[in-house]
């Protein structure tokens, strides 16, 4: 299998973490490639016609994207504990992938408007409706983490994905403050090998 592939992203960071949970890490190969709305990479565009990571080519040559249909994809592939649970809790767990991901794709957006859309185009209403969007998802993470129970599946690997992409772009956001617990939950399953692993660096 191919992934193309970024570490700073968190969406990549997901599939990352998953193939890893998965022991599929080794059957991976990666193709490092960066990525702008503005600067769209050619090569990637002839696999993803939205020209964006994470894209992953299976071993039969079918390309899948996005993060969650690749997260799934992989886990299908492995005979250990499902990361995409069955029955009710399915859809607990895609409920709260579906949260992260719009956390993030709130946080990468607002990535892009600071460090690439040139000043004088940049809208601070904007940012700030982004911001709202981050700041009460992490409430509702926070609200929701007590239910874990040390549950770790898609939802909680999204979880970490967000907290770490927060941590990695937005030190200044100081989301632990009002969320002990929240930055309590983040502690533990940083020490995870598949979390370590993948932490983003500049
Ligand atoms: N919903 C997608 C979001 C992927 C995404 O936004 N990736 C960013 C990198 S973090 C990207 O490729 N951006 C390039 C662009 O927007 O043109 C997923 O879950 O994979």
């Amino acid at each position: 299998m191919r992934l193309w592939h970024n570490p700073a992203s968190p969406f990549v960071r997901k599939v990352r973490i998953v193939a890893r949970e998965a022991n599929l890490a080794s059957r991976i190969e990666e193709i490092a490639v960066m990525v702008s709305p503005v600067n769209p990479n050619a090569d990637l565009a002839a696999q993803n016609p939205l020209v964006k990571i994470p894209a992953l080519q299976t071993d039969d040559g079918t390309v899948l994207y996005d993060s969650a249909v690749i997260c799934e994809y992989l886990d299908t592939l492995h005979a250990g504990m499902r990361l995409f649970p069955a029955g009710k809790a399915r859809w607990d767990a895609l409920r709260l992938q579906a949260l992260c991901d719009g956390i993030l794709e709130a946080a990468v957006l607002c990535r892009y408007e600071i460090a690439v859309r040139p000043q004088e185009y940049r809208w601070s209403g904007w940012t700030d409706g982004q911001f709202t969007k981050i700041r009460n998802g992490l409430d509702a993470l926070a609200k929701e983490e007590p239910s874990w129970k040390g549950a770790f599946g898609i939802g909680q690997i999204s979880a970490a994905c967000v907290l770490g992409y927060l941590d990695f772009r937005f030190a200044d956001e100081a989301w632990r403050k009002t969320r002990p617990q929240l930055a309590a939950w983040f502690e533990s399953v940083r020490q995870r090998p598949s979390i370590s692993a993948t932490t983003p660096s500049a």
